[in-house]
Formats: C-alpha cells, structure tokens, sequence
C-alpha cells in the first residue's frame, strides 16, 4: 500500500446535526489538504450509512486537492464500503475479521483493524490488514466503552510487534501528535480535535505533522 499519511481523520455522524453539517466538514478537511478521512456511522441503518457514504463520495470528488487523492475509508461495514465504491474498510475488534474483510473488498483496497493491547496488535499482524490501529492512547469521549487507554508507553510498545504501517487513535490533539509520532506511530487519527474548525485545525495538524 502506499504511505499512511500523517493525519487520519475520522467523521463520525454523531458529532455533526445533520447530513449537512458533516459534508461541510468533510468540505473543509478536504479543503485543508486531508488525504484520509474514515466515515463513521453507528445508527446501524445501513441503507442511511449507504446513502450518506455516496454524497460523501460525491462531494470528495469535486473537491480533492490532496497531492495523492483522497482516500475515503469505511467504518466496520465491509459490504458498504465496496456498495459505496469507498477505498477501504476499518474494523473493530467486535467486527468480522481482518480476512473475511478482505474476502469482501478484494486485495485493490485497504483493510485497517482496531487493536488495544500487544495481543491484539501481534494478532492483527498476522492477518492480510494493511494498517493496525492502537488506541486509545489517551482519554476520549468520542467512544463508548472505550478499552484502556495504552499511553505514549503503549505505542511505543506496539512499535516494536508490527512492521504494518502504525495508526494512533484516542484524544489526540494538535498538542500531543507530535509525541506520539514520535513514539513510532506513522499516523494519528482524529475526532474531536478537528471538529471545531476542521479546516483551521487541520491545517494545524498537517503543519505540525510535517
Ligand atoms: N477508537 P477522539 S478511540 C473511534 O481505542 C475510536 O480504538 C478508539 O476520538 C480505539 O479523537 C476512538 O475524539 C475515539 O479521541 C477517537
């Protein structure tokens, strides 16, 4: 696959009040120069996550200015990421396995997997996932049930268990990116600290980032 690149943003409908107000975010990321941006949808509804994901697409078509494109990513639905022609599908540990993903979208997209300990990561990297995700890495409130969080300690641990590429997740910010990055994640992946200004802030993000 190619590079992960830095900053991994994630839209999660329940942040937003109404179709609308997420597509202007995702206007503004896009804008910003995102270049991965995660759809999160848990209503469940999947001809609703299906409908949104299309507008979603369509308006990442007219407005792409990242250097390599934009990747748009699937939370947990594997089946509605190929439906909604997206680049690639992210599930949890709760979800179908990394493989049966794979069997679902085909080997020309991505395939992430949420871990939250050492077991978990050595595990996902014996599977066909291009990135593993670790997390959370600090406190969030964008998560129900949240596992325990992992710290700056935890990636770094995790670091040494995988040669897949490395996503960091859970109350990242613009101000503690930089230690995690540090700590051998190759990218953060964000929701809270970019929906105040998504533009405003990821553009501080990607500045920060390098
Ligand atoms: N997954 P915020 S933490 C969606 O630990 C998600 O796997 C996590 O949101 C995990 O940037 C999390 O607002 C929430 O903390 C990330």
């Amino acid at each position: 696959m190619t590079p992960l690149s830095r900053l991994y943003a994630i839209l999660d409908t329940s942040c937003f009040i109404g179709q609308p107000a997420l597509l202007e975010a995702a206007r503004e990321l896009i804008a910003a120069g995102v270049s991965l941006i995660q759809y999160r949808d848990k209503s469940g509804d999947s001809q609703i996550i299906l409908a949104r994901a299309s507008e979603l697409l369509e308006q990442s078509r007219t407005g792409v200015s990242a250097p390599h494109g934009l990747r748009l990513i699937m939370n947990d639905r594997a089946d509605l990421c190929v439906a909604a022609e997206f680049d690639g599908v992210h599930v949890g540990q709760d979800d179908i396995s990394a493989g049966s993903a794979r069997k679902i979208v085909g080997s020309g997209r991505w395939v992430g997997v949420s871990t939250h300990n050492p077991e978990q990561v050595i595990a996902a990297d014996r599977t066909s996932a291009d990135y593993i995700a670790i997390g959370p890495v600090f406190t969030t409130g964008s998560k129900s049930n949240p596992d325990p969080v992992v710290g700056i300690a935890g990636v770094r641990r995790v670091r040494e268990l995988t040669r897949k590429p490395l996503v960091a997740i859970g109350g990242i910010t613009r101000a503690n990116c930089n230690e995690v990055i540090e700590a051998g994640a190759d990218s953060v992946a964000v929701i809270s600290d970019l929906i105040r200004d998504p533009r405003k802030s990821a553009e501080e993000f990607l500045r920060i980032l390098g």
